[in-house]
């Protein structure tokens, strides 16, 4: 599948410097680029596979399973090498799928810009044996942004409960940028314009589904926020705990009330028996 399987290609030209090979040879400097146009959406996600590959200037022959060294991120990826690119003997194809947590928003880099080879792996042509490591020139490729790392979200103030606010503040931090979702029986004012710049602790204000009515009086256990990141990545959901609106209740005065009267009623009857018993001798 073409959408799942993004080219960037990676010439080496006819120069291919080996520290340890080739050291006095001068080599013109090899480079590495983007592809000019990527299919979807611009983010290489989960189960996206990355494909580089080399061009040499002449026909390679490889041995073992020598690995391309990319910085995805803070990490650095060893990419296997899978075979000549279609037919063409003289470049080197490495495959990586896009594996979940991956995330490098700024587009990845040749790691040490290098490939090494590895478990006695080698690398060789016509004119050059490369035993331990080719190294290409800088290549950052500022277009390939990988994002498989949903953000993170944590409840950094719960609501106040039970609260007489019909309309409560809730407070969570997400580790990344992304677009607002309040689910379950709440909304909250700020989902009417959800995006949330970057990470860090957010305060909302919650309402009922509609992002402006009041909660009612009652038990709230079922509320949920989750942020997208701009990738289409979505944090788990993130549990409200559970608090309890008593903003509308108007307490009931009908049972203080009748005490008063009771006993005036009482002491009313007493009187009256009393004055019908003096009456009686
Ligand atoms: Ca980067
Ligand atoms: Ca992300």
């Amino acid at each position: 599948m073409s959408s799942h399987l993004k080219m960037i290609k990676a010439l080496l030209g006819a120069a291919i410097i080996s520290l340890l090979a080739a050291p006095a040879m001068a080599q013109n400097p090899a480079s590495f680029t983007a592809p000019g146009a990527e299919p979807g959406d611009g983010f290489w996600q989960q189960g996206e596979t990355l494909v580089f590959v080399a061009g040499f200037d002449s026909d390679v022959t490889v041995t073992g399973t020598p690995e391309l060294q990319v910085l995805i991120g803070a990490a650095v990826v060893n990419v296997p090498y899978v075979g000549p690119d279609g037919g063409d003997n003289a470049t080197m194809r490495f495959e990586y799928p896009v594996s979940t947590g991956d995330e490098d928003l700024d587009g990845v880099a040749m790691a040490n810009n290098s490939i090494v080879n590895v478990g006695g792996s080698t690398i060789s042509t016509a004119n050059l044996n490369f035993s331990a490591q080719i190294f290409a020139v800088n290549a950052a490729l500022t277009a390939t942004v990988v994002d498989a790392l949903a953000p993170a979200l944590t409840e950094t103030s719960p609501v106040n409960s039970p609260s007489s606010s019909a309309t409560p503040a809730y407070s969570f931090s997400t580790t990344e940028a992304g677009t607002l979702a309040v689910g379950g029986s709440c909304g909250a004012v700020e989902e009417t314009s959800p995006t949330l710049p970057a990470a860090g602790s957010y305060n909302i204000t919650l309402t009922a589904p509609d992002n402006s009515s009041d909660l009612a009086d009652g038990d709230y256990n079922d509320c949920t926020v989750e942020v997208t990141d701009a990738a289409g990545n979505t944090s788990s959901s993130l549990n409200i705990s559970n608090f309890r609106i008593a903003a509308n209740t108007v307490p009931s005065q009908a049972v203080p009330l009748s005490y008063p009267w009771a006993i005036a009623l009482m002491m009313l009857g007493l009187g009256l028996l009393a004055r019908k018993r003096l009456a009686a001798r």
